[in-house]
């Protein structure tokens, strides 16, 4: 009996309640869910002035809820992902985009340990050098995302730090603007990553990742240093491990010291032996034994800390080499 009456209250607990609290989600009202959010961001300090100037003619917008529901078709292998990001063109790109900012980006390096080649991937992965920074107004698209999204309390707590932005007079809400999930400017940070990451380093007192490539180039390193980015060192490589035939020995839950991959066979690329450097590396093979392999360090994880994909990081980190080339 004690066994029943648990399975049914699990039952009622897990399923019917939870798909009639999406009903009523989609069926209240816009202007009544932006009520009760306006009352708690007075409740955290934002003033009726800002919330007036944020949230003037605000609507919900049909093309933000449609890019959150898309569904990928299937997820991409890793060698697909990496063929539509680090193409030739962006590496061409940003190799010319490199000598141009040269002196900007050794600016950088020398104040935060953060390569060149490492910003200018990150850059060139997240708007395209800063062609593709999104136009939505930030602050309806990440109003439509706490009121109607998959991922309300994530999007509840950006907009909040939106609206912290504007309260500070840091940009008005026109000039707030971004992805449909709400990613800002030439690094496409999320509101509450600019609140901390985001710096000055133009010196002229306002902290721009949208039109100023100093602040852009110095938010991305500031970032990095701050996920723990040790100066002096790479992100991995990429190397051959057929001889790796223990699937255990792979991911990111697990790491040796470069010798230890040595001793087990694993390669450089051309074969030669991987360096004798004093560094934890794991095996990446994500595409499974027999694709593509990299042993990844410390700075790998910091990649993550960025972007919590391992697809991503890898990305940054080959996109990088290819530029550091020029
Ligand atoms: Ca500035």
């Amino acid at each position: 009996m004690r066994v029943r009456r648990r399975a049914s209250l699990t039952f009622l607990l897990a399923s019917p309640f939870a798909a009639c609290s999406r009903a009523w989600a989609s069926e209240t009202s816009f202007s009544a869910w932006l009520e009760a959010f306006m009352a708690e961001a007075r409740a955290q300090g934002i003033s009726a002035a800002t919330l007036a100037r944020a949230f003037s003619g605000v609507r919900p917008l049909p093309s933000v809820i449609e890019a959150d529901r898309r569904q990928p078709e299937r997820r991409l292998s890793f060698a697909e992902y990496r063929a539509r990001v680090v193409t030739e063109a962006r590496i061409r790109q940003g190799r010319e985009l490199g000598r141009i900012h040269r002196g900007l980006l050794e600016r950088v390096r020398n104040r935060f340990g953060v390569p060149p080649p490492i910003v200018l991937a990150l850059w060139g992965i997240e708007s395209s050098y800063g062609a593709r920074m999104g136009e939505y107004r930030v602050i309806d698209a990440l109003a439509t995302l706490a009121w109607e999204g998959r991922r309300a309390d994530l999007f509840r707590k950006e907009l909040l730090a939106a609206l912290q932005i504007l309260e500070r007079g840091e940009r008005e809400v026109e000039a707030l603007r971004g992805s449909w999930a709400g990613a800002m400017g030439q690094c496409q940070f999320l509101p509450s990553s600019y609140l901390l990451y985001a710096i000055d380093f133009d010196g002229d007192g306002r902290r721009d990742i949208w039109d100023s490539l100093p602040d852009v180039f110095g938010s991305i390193a500031h970032y990095l240093v701050r996920a723990g980015w040790a100066p002096g060192e790479r992100w991995g490589r990429p190397v051959r491990a057929e001889r790796i035939v223990a699937p255990n020995l792979d991911g990111l839950e697990r790491s040796s010291p470069l010798r230890e991959w040595a001793r087990r066979g694993v390669r450089a690329l051309d074969g030669g032996p991987l360096p004798a450097l004093e560094l934890e590396a794991s095996l990446v093979r994500p595409d499974g034994d027999g694709g593509p392999a990299f042993l990844v360090y410390r700075n790998f994880r910091t990649l993550m800390a960025w972007n919590r994909s391992t697809y991503f990081a890898l990305s940054v980190g080959l996109l990088a080499d290819r530029l550091a080339e020029a």
